[in-house]
């Protein structure tokens, strides 16, 4: 049967790139891209777009059966940073949303659904190193209690119905396509446009705050992986620990400064900061390597040569 995919959220970091990536595969008219916002000229110019607020359950509903869409990448949420100023919304658009692609799935017997988790949904009483993938779990942020709770009744969901969603916890992601999304580990993406533009940066975490992170293409590779697994291969039905690299800030800097010896990085720590604190600084991904062969290409030295290279091509 030929697939049909529906991205939400596709102007976003992941959005803008994982649409042309699913483009690839399943054909550019077989991938229908929207947001609630506008895309780029490259996602429009490619296949179809269209605007859609996923908590309008009517229009998403409408759009499913119209299309007849077999798979949705629910990519719209409000990260961690801008959920604490807005803790109520933020609660309010990551569950429904969700709640909303769910109810669907079940009703049309769609295919699969993805839907990304992250490290946040650990807290401060989970053990930092190493992190397993099954542990305590007590986040404390806004964001982390959805992404948990997302987890949660994904499980449910195919459990009690058979609805089968794929996911994994993403770390922090670092591209240099779309800019961050109001995220915690988004000044490891701001830090390259700044030693491009200014050669300094002031960095909103202290210089020790060690966080897993993940380059686009690692993380692009993961997601299509995970979907693609056979059913047999899954161990668990909520969401996969990914690891990425883990760095601090002071490492990351000193990694630029190989290639910019006079880039010079302040500290100024914001609220943000507590938010790195509960989250750990290394986790384990053994179960998604034996599940479903998860596996990275880049390292901290690669990751900074080609964000160093494709940032300095943008200002060329
Ligand atoms: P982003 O903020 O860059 O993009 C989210 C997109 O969703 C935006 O384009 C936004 O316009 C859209 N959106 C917001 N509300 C919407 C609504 N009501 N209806 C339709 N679209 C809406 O986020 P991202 O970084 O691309 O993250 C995508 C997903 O991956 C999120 O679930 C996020 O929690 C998760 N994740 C991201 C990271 C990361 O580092 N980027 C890490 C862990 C998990
Ligand atoms: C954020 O910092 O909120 C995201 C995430 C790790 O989920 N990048």
């Amino acid at each position: 049967m030929m697939e049909k995919i529906l991205v939400i959220g596709c102007s976003g970091q992941i959005g803008s790139e994982l649409t042309l990536e699913l483009r690839k595969i399943y054909g550019n008219n077989n991938v229908i891209a929207t947001d609630i916002r506008p895309a780029s000229a490259e996602i429009t110019g490619a296949g179809p777009f269209e605007i859609l607020d996923v908590l309008d359950a009517s229009k998403l509903q409408l759009i499913l059966e119209h299309e007849k869409i077999t798979q949705i990448y629910h990519l719209a949420a409000i990260l961690s940073g801008n959920a604490e100023k807005r803790p109520l919304a933020s609660w309010d658009i990551n569950m429904r949303s969700l709640m909303n692609v769910l109810e669907s799935a079940r009703e049309l017997k769609l295919k699969k659904v993805f839907w990304p988790s992250s490290i946040a949904v650990f807290g401060p009483t989970t053990p930092r190193f190493d992190t397993p993938q099954k542990t305590v779990m007590e986040p404390n942020t806004v964001y982390g209690i959805s992404k948990l709770a997302g987890e949660r009744w994904i499980e449910y969901y195919f459990n009690k119905y058979g609805v089968e969603t794929r996911s994994v916890r993403y770390p922090g992601l670092i591209s240099y396509k779309t800019e961050a999304g109001g995220g915690t580990t988004d000044y490891a993406v701001e830090i390259f446009y700044e030693a491009i533009k200014h050669k300094k940066y002031e960095c909103f975490l202290g210089p020790d705050s060690a966080l897993p992170m993940m380059f686009m293409p690692d993380a692009i590779k993961a997601t299509i992986d995970v979907m693609e697994a056979g059913s047999s291969k899954l161990s668990l039905h909520s969401s996969y620990n990914i690891a990425g690299i883990s760095f601090t800030p002071k490492e990351l800097a000193d990694e630029i400064k190989k290639h910019i010896p006079d880039f010079e990085i302040t500290y100024k720590p914001d609220f943000r900061q507590a938010i790195a604190d509960s989250w750990p600084a290394r986790i384990n991904d053994e179960v998604a390597k034996k599940d479903w062969g998860l596996n990275y290409k880049y390292d901290l030295a690669k990751m900074t040569e080609v964000m160093l290279r494709e940032v300095r091509k943008k200002f060329a």
